[in-house]
């Protein structure tokens, strides 16, 4: 493990690398013991470098063989080899240097570089992985062509493959076999990859839209071969779609997405061969979800949109790591949009594509928004790090393309294109800027808005927390004006909050997507940029502006932040009666969703203060008329009806409460749920046996998964209500479930709401008939690690299941994460917060990049009430006390308790 004084990385501090690699050449003889790497690389001094620098390789838990320069062995002393690098002293301006040494792959548990998973050999080198297998220049910014000679026993790997095209396989004598592989492409090395096994092979032959032909590959364990389809299926639609919606087309014979089943996060976007966590791509009806399927299409489709938004163009340095997350994020988002919109009237389309937009934005909020509100708080491209592997945060990835997101609404859908067009004339083949994206952007925004730029907009690159939107509505009736009033405010977010004086954070360019209702809720018409429209775009730039719509009959109803335009908290005075307005009633479909979750809040809010109290919880029989209304709306789609329906997460009602009170949310919106549940019975009731009546063959399409999840939701509403029916609906979908949807729904319900021994049995049954597959067995974990009963005992006791271990990611965090982060009543006790303290360095010694995960957990404890904030404090402590701790963890508690 990696222990060493922490040391700060600084954007500002970067350098060029003085060298070129342009060839690279890789040997290895793979043994899961010991695996021997040779290296040939092939430097040549960059014009602009000094002659006598130094060549600095980075290297980490290799043993060194041997090395040389031009062919000439160089003695002990003729290189410096201390820590992670290895300089070498070069006296020619091109030169071969070579290198040999010995990497461990079965001892790597933290799964980055070489290392084993099940009979197999993987590769993770992305960020800084690479240096694993062999000292090298590991940064994005050099870019090589790689050569790579695999050589491994033939009957325990049969299969070698590698980036690029396969030049030649051959037997060898000893019973080992060899494959050469070659990447005409110059990649990075953090997209270099190797896989070693036995694996079965799907594959479609397609042809790309300029008539070349390509071969789309999905590997797995032979057994899992049955559940590859809807992989392939998903991957062939993303190499259609990213050629017609961006006219981006495939550059390679042969891709290839291989799954394995220890990966530290959701799949890596390696050139030509995408290697997956196996969740992201085994699926059949029996066995995944409808939301897993969801998932797999869209992770298959974001690690192919890499192959342009991070492969053909890349990274400069870790810094701009949003320059490929966020706009690849952004792309996977409307590729997900377009699919379940696919085929469906205009009407359909429009509210499957809100579903989407409302389940983006939940995650946005769920994860983003307090990550932005906390120590770890950083702007999407991040100003310092010490470990780069605790920087693929939600705020890179999710708010980065909530960034992309406003430059397409500002530039339009033709207008973004075009500025991608000319981001890949500028750029392609070289590592590059977030400022040089934005560029490209502004090239175009510029010549569609004569005197225009993107100079303000830019500072979203470089200011951390989540701005607020105050917003004021004057109406003067005399005159039929309507004048909106846009003020943004942001405060001082993660390490700006230590800083004396505060930093001054400069307004931001915020598009604003506005409507007006009349008060029946018809949608009001509004003047603006010499055209006449339902939804305005505002464009804020200032610190505040005001703009004036003339016309408009009565004092309206505003609806703010159509769309979700901008990743920002609007502020506005609603009356209970205006949201009950909206909620019914606006043309935007998201807005109308906020309208409802908005009441939720209130309603939930209230409920928080009277528990505090100590005062009888109380629901305001209007708030439970709004539901009864949505519940009662036949011109909803089901799947929008279940988002429209769902009360917020708890983790977005603890973000509102002041100081946190994890236990009283966790109360308060259970006992909404059970009144909602109780008092709206019947409803709940027909709008389950509606849902339920339509068997059909199986498909994870919008409709019928929006069907299921609308039958699932009143199944819980159902049994939260205490309905004397439930129990045996939820046993009777449970047993008869034709798919594993229907039955985790019903399954689920009878863990979560009854802790009676029919439930007990289900989960027993449940594990008897899944025991063989992986990825329901984490679903087995989970279910109970988030049931409001399961108390830390009972998850100590889960852990000596021997079903669990620590070492496989995703069983990890199917328990360990699920509870801790997901399981409000349970894990936020004095015993939950020391629980997740042993497992943080339990984990830490095993796997720092997951430990660091973990560790964040309780992020905002100083915002927590007394008990709480104390006790997670000393959890922290606890940690920090742990020696050695890995310099991913240490980071990460540091600087929670600064
Ligand atoms: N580039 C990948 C994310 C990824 C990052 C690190 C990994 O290993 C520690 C693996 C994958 C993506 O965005 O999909
Ligand atoms: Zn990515």
């Amino acid at each position: 493990m990696r222990s060493d004084i922490p040391t700060t990385i600084s954007r500002l501090d970067y350098q060029p690398y003085p060298y070129l690699l342009p060839n690279v050449e890789l040997e290895f003889d793979l043994d899961a013991a010991a695996t021997k790497v040779s290296a040939r690389l092939h430097f040549q001094r960059k014009p602009d470098a000094a002659a006598d620098l130094p060549l600095v390789l980075d290297g980490s838990e290799l043993e060194l063989v041997s090395v040389a320069i031009d062919g000439q062995a160089l003695r002990a002393d003729q290189y410096e080899l201390s820590g992670e690098t290895l300089r070498l002293f070069p006296r020619s301006a091109a030169f071969v240097v070579e290198i040999t040494s010995l990497c461990k792959p079965a001892e790597n548990s933290s799964l980055m570089g070489l290392y084993v998973s099940g009979a197999s050999l993987f590769t993770q080198c992305e960020a800084e992985g690479f240096r694993r297998i062999t000292w090298f220049p590991d940064r994005p910014d050099v870019m090589s062509r790689y050569r790579v000679t695999l050589r491994a026993d033939k009957s325990r790997y049969p299969l070698l493959l590698s980036n690029g095209n396969l030049l030649q396989s051959r037997d060898l004598d000893d019973g080992r076999h060899e494959a050469v592989w070659e990447d005409p492409h110059p990649k990075p090395c953090y997209l270099f990859a190797l896989v070693a096994g036995g694996f079965a092979c799907r594959e479609q032959t397609i042809r790309t839209r300029s008539g070349r032909e390509a071969l789309l590959q999905v590997y797995s364990d032979p057994e899992s071969r049955d559940k590859t389809e809807w992989a392939l299926e998903s991957l062939a639609r993303a190499v259609r779609w990213d050629e017609q919606r961006f006219g981006l087309e495939l550059d390679l014979d042969r891709f290839m997405v291989v799954a394995a089943r220890d990966f530290n996060m959701g799949a890596m976007e390696n050139k030509g061969l995408n290697i997956f966590n196996s969740a992201y791509v085994l699926a059949d009806a029996e066995s995944a979800t409808d939301a897993s399927f969801r998932a797999i299409e869209a992770v298959i489709g974001h690690e192919y949109f890499h192959n342009w938004t991070g492969n053909r163009v890349t990274c400069r340095d870790w810094f701009q790591l949003s320059l490929k997350e966020g706009l690849t994020v952004f792309r996977d988002q409307e590729f997900s949009a377009d699919m379940l919109a696919a085929d469906l009237p205009e009407a359909e389309a429009r509210s499957a594509r809100a579903v989407k937009r409302i389940d983006d934005v939940t995650t946005l909020r769920i994860a983003q928004f307090p990550e932005d509100a906390g120590p770890m708080a950083h702007p999407i491209r991040p100003e310092s790090y010490q470990e780069i592997g605790n920087f693929y945060t939600a705020t890179v990835y999710e708010k980065g393309a909530e960034v992309i997101r406003m430059q397409h609404t500002l530039l339009g859908e033709a207008g973004f294109r075009a500025g991608l067009e000319e981001y890949f004339r500028r750029h392609d083949g070289s590592a590059v800027t977030c400022d040089d994206f934005v560029a490209a952007m502004e090239s175009v925004y510029a010549r569609q808005h004569p005197g225009k730029n993107f100079e303000v907009f830019r500072r979203w690159y470089s200011q951390a927390g989540t701005p607020r939107v105050q917003v004021k509505m004057d109406y003067d009736q005399a005159l039929g004006r309507c004048t909106i009033t846009l003020s943004q405010h942001c405060e001082p977010a993660g390490i700006e909050k230590l800083q004396v004086p505060p930093a001054a954070k400069p307004p931001l360019h915020i598009p604003f997507a506005l409507g007006l209702l009349g008060r029946e809720g018809q949608a009001l018409s509004l003047q603006h940029e010499g055209q006449a429209r339902d939804t305005v775009l505002l464009d804020l730039t200032a610190a505040s502006q005001s703009w004036s719509f003339d016309g408009i009959p009565e004092r309206p109803v505003p609806s703010l932040l159509r769309n979700f335009s901008a990743p920002v908290i609007v502020e506005y005075p609603y009356s209970d009666a205006e949201l009950t307005l909206l909620a019914g009633h606006d043309t935007d479909p998201f807005a109308r969703w906020e309208a409802g979750q908005e009441l939720a809040m209130r309603q939930l809010l209230a409920l928080v203060a009277a528990i505090q109290a100590g005062q009888p919880p109380r629901v305001d029989p209007g708030f439970v008329q709004v539901w009864h209304a949505l519940l009662d709306d036949k011109t909803l789609s089901p799947a929008y009806q279940a988002r429209a329906l769902t009360l917020p997460a708890e983790k977005i009602l603890l973000e509102r409460t002041s100081p946190m009170d994890p236990q009283a949310v966790a109360h308060a919106r259970a006992e909404l749920r059970g009144v909602l549940g109780a008092e709206l019975g019947s409803s709940w009731l027909r709008i389950y046996q509606e849902c339920a009546d339509e068997p059909q063959e199986y498909h994870p399409d919008a409709l019928q998964a929006g069907r299921r999840a609308l039958q699932n939701l009143a199944l819980s509403y159902l049994m939260a209500g205490a309905h004397p029916q439930a129990p045996k609906l939820a046993l009777d979908q449970y047993y008869e479930a034709a798919n594993m949807t229907d039955r985790m729904g019903g399954l689920s319900a009878l863990v979560n709401f009854s802790d009676t021994p029919a439930a007990t049995q289900a989960l027993g049954h449940f594990y008897e008939q899944w025991q063989q597959d992986p990825l329901v067995v984490d679903r087995w974990f989970t279910l109970q690690a988030t049931a409001p009963t399961t108390s830390v005992e009972a998850v100590r006791a889960l852990m000596l299941h021997p079903a669990f271990t620590l070492r496989n990611p995703n069983r990890a965090r199917s328990l360990i994460f699920q509870f801790c982060m997901n399981n409000l009543q349970g894990a936020h006790t004095p015993e939950g917060y020391q629980f997740w303290a042993e497992q943080v360095v339990a984990l830490d010694r095993i796997n720092p990049e997951i430990a660091a995960r973990l560790a964040r957990a309780f992020d905002n404890w100083a915002r927590y009430v007394p008990a709480n904030r104390d006790a997670i404090r000393q959890a922290l402590e606890t940690i920090q006390s742990h020696s050695p701790l890995s310099r991913n963890v240490s980071e990460i508690i540091t600087k929670a308790l600064k």
